[in-house]
């Protein structure tokens, strides 16, 4: 079984709940989500002039390959409403994923590692409670060293 780590966002609309529903939808059509994070609120990261976000780290584990795992985020960001207009835009629920076991994946429709985990407090927050020690295979560097050469001063804090 491969350990993914997903990222799940929301700033639009009811968050909690967007969030609650993001994490029936894995499990139903996915797989059991062996671990989660505490939700954090944080700003908008990208573009600052957006509502915060409401944000949390899962682990799920599967033997589905990376492609079929994001064909089911995709749907599961449909069904829960999720348009997508404006690049870094507000959205009901974003689900990305950060961490497909040890796996570098470069492919035209996506990249893992998630090529900003590394730039983000509001990722590398809840990710280094999960698996501080979780070593990204890009960088060769632990999630609690990542944190530590973190530039983003935006705020992030557990609820
Ligand atoms: N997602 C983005 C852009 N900015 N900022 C926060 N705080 N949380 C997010 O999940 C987020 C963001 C693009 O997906
Ligand atoms: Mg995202
Ligand atoms: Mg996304």
């Amino acid at each position: 079984m491969i350990n993914v780590f997903l990222l799940l966002g929301s700033n639009l609309g009811d968050r909690n709940v967007f969030l609650h529903k993001a994490i029936a939808c894995i499990e139903q059509g996915i797989a059991p989500v062996v671990d989660k994070s505490a939700v954090y609120e944080t700003q908008s990261w990208g573009k600052t002039n957006q509502p915060d976000y409401l944000n949390q780290v899962i682990m799920l584990q599967t033997n589905l390959p990376a492609q079929q795992v994001l064909a089911k985020i995709l749907h599961i960001e449909t069904v829960l409403g999720r348009s997508r207009e404006e690049k870094w835009g507000s959205r009901t629920i974003d689900i990305d994923i950060l961490f497909y076991g040890d796996e570098v994946i470069n492919q035209p429709n996506l990249i893992v590692p998630h090529p900003q985990l590394h730039n983000r407090r509001f990722t590398l927050e809840p990710l280094g409670v999960l698996a501080p020690g979780l070593i990204h295979p890009v960088l060769n560097k632990t999630i609690l060293e990542l944190k530590s050469d973190l530039k983003d001063d935006l705020i992030v804090k557990k609820l």
